[in-house]
């Protein structure tokens, strides 16, 4: 087995003796996106964000510790059949305890940039009413912490740990009521750490948390695990997300002492062309509209999409006047939770597109769902551009990776070559996109280290650092050595 030093040592003297060719960077104007003749990858552009991304229930642990409130996540992960194995996120990575550690750790891979969320009932355990000051600190502290490091902090204000007494009170997402308490909430956050954090996002994943927290008919594979009667009763959850979203964005350009960069992290859809031809195109392009009228579009338009409407129209949530306008508040900045796309190609019938059968034997990134589609990076952050009509909008990728196979040598160091072909095959994606002149300006893989996947509990790992669950040990994967490469070189390497 190649051990972690003789394969850096070795790859160190490669690079000195000039085995490699050297790609010439002597004829470029510095920090512009470049050519071709620059080989397929090229420089990044000057303060492009490099950073990573976590969760609160994912990494903190310490459920009970000064003051938190329990959340529906608490709740569901402790309630039998629910999770691999039972796992909870009572410990988790500790990171509520470890994170000073784990920060100098971020200063190490080089990343300027950490994204982390703040857990409503740690800052209003009650979900509404007073506010907790020991939970808020936490968080200033660990702002303080990121600064020293000279790292950026963005904090998203939810990341699906709703308070349980919500659930309990009024049934949590489903009543209009949590929007009004979500904006409280974001207020209260933005005027106690709105002086040191400027980037934020409002919510993450509502398709994730709306679509899967709920099901029709049968319940919901993630918290709070409800089953619903009908398809309406779920996209009124989707739109109650939404207007949370707006009226967080209005409390937090109220509240913040600086002035905020407001943004929302989506795992929207991304539609690939089969072929890159314009028919192809034409149909990933409807198939774009269609897929994400009822979350993006009306968060950048106003306005649910027409098609999307015509498919949901024996199920449309109840709008009410003001609501859309309250939904589309201007953006500085759009978070994309980019992991998988779904191939689409032209087609005579009524919606002009149809999406191929995907073959049993298409790679995935150790996940079910983690089909390897590169390209949907690219259409991604491309489609925004040009068929949400918004090319002014700065994008970031907030979240985008796999997960590994767990394999670990002796010393716990895990050799993740399959990672590091993932992020090479995105990144290059991306910079086709900065090329073409798309405005993308940030990079977040999920996730620094491994953490609590949810439903699949500890048996699945994102991180670039291997999480020893039993010693806390951290251990930097070999994708934490090329990501570090890559941000110190700014290009794909
Ligand atoms: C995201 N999909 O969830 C979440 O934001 C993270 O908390 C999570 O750990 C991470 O991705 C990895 O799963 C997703 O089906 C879940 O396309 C499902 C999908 C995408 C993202």
């Amino acid at each position: 087995m190649v051990s972690r030093r003789g394969f850096l040592a070795g790859a160190a003297s490669v690079l000195a003796t000039g085995a490699f060719p050297a790609v010439s960077s002597a004829a470029r104007p510095p920090g512009t996106a470049t050519s071709p003749a620059d080989g397929q990858y090229g420089i990044f552009p000057p303060g492009f964000r490099w950073g990573t991304a976590t969760a609160a229930y994912q990494i903190e642990g310490a459920p009970l510790e000064e003051g938190r409130g329990p959340s529906i996540w608490d709740m569901f992960s402790h309630a039998a059949g629910n999770t691999f194995q039972g796992e909870t996120g009572d410990a988790a990575c500790e990171f509520y305890r470890r994170y000073p550690d784990d920060v100098k750790l971020l200063a190490e891979l080089g990343v300027k940039h950490f994204r982390f969320s703040i857990a409503w009932p740690r800052v209003i355990p009650q979900g509404r009413g007073p506010v907790n000051h020991q939970g808020l600190d936490f968080y200033s502290r660990l702002t303080d912490t990121l600064l020293a490091h000279g790292i950026t902090p963005h904090a998203t204000l939810y990341h699906w740990d709703l308070p349980q007494v919500l659930q309990d009170r009024y049934s949590g997402w489903q009543d209009r009521q949590v929007t009004e308490d979500f904006g409280v909430y974001a207020g209260k956050v933005g005027k106690h750490l709105g002086d040191r954090i400027r980037d934020w996002m409002t919510l993450n994943e509502i398709s994730s948390f709306a679509l899967k927290g709920y099901g029709v008919g049968q319940p919901g594979k993630h918290a709070p695990g409800v089953s619903l009667t009908s398809e309406k009763e779920r996209n009124q959850v989707v739109h109650h997300a939404l207007l949370a979203h707006g009226t967080a964005c209005l409390a937090l350009r109220a509240s913040c002492p600086q002035t905020p960069r407001v943004s929302i992290a989506e795992n929207y859809g991304s539609y690939v062309p089969v072929v890159e031809t314009e028919a192809h195109i034409e149909a990933a392009r409807r198939a774009f509209l269609r897929g994400n009228g009822g979350i993006l579009i009306p968060i950048l338009t106003g306005r649910y999409d027409p098609g999307w409407m015509h498919d949901h129209r024996d199920s449309l949530p109840e709008i009410r006047p003001g609501d859309m306008g309250l939904i589309a508040q201007p953006l500085d900045a759009l978070g994309f939770n980019c992991y998988t796309g779904t191939y689409v190609m032209a087609s005579d019938n009524v919606r002009g597109f149809e999406t191929p059968p995907v073959g049993s034997g298409y790679p995935t990134g150790n996940m079910p769902w983690l089909r390897i589609v590169p390209e949907s990076l690219y259409w991604g952050v491309r489609m925004v551009g040009d068929a949400a009509g918004r090319k002014d909008l700065p994008l970031f990728i907030s979240e985008n990776g796999c997960a590994d196979g767990g394999d670990a040598d002796g010393s716990g160091f895990v050799a993740d070559t399959d990672r590091i072909m993932y992020y090479r095959a995105y990144l290059g994606q991306l910079m086709r996109a900065i090329r073409e002149g798309y405005p993308a300006t940030g990079f977040f893989p999920w996730s620094f280290m491994d953490n609590f996947e949810w439903a699949w509990g500890y048996s699945k790992r994102f991180g670039l650092v291997r999480v020893d669950y039993r010693s806390q040990r951290r251990i930097p994967k070999l994708s934490f050595d090329w990501y570090r490469e890559v941000i110190r070189k700014n290009r794909i390497l």
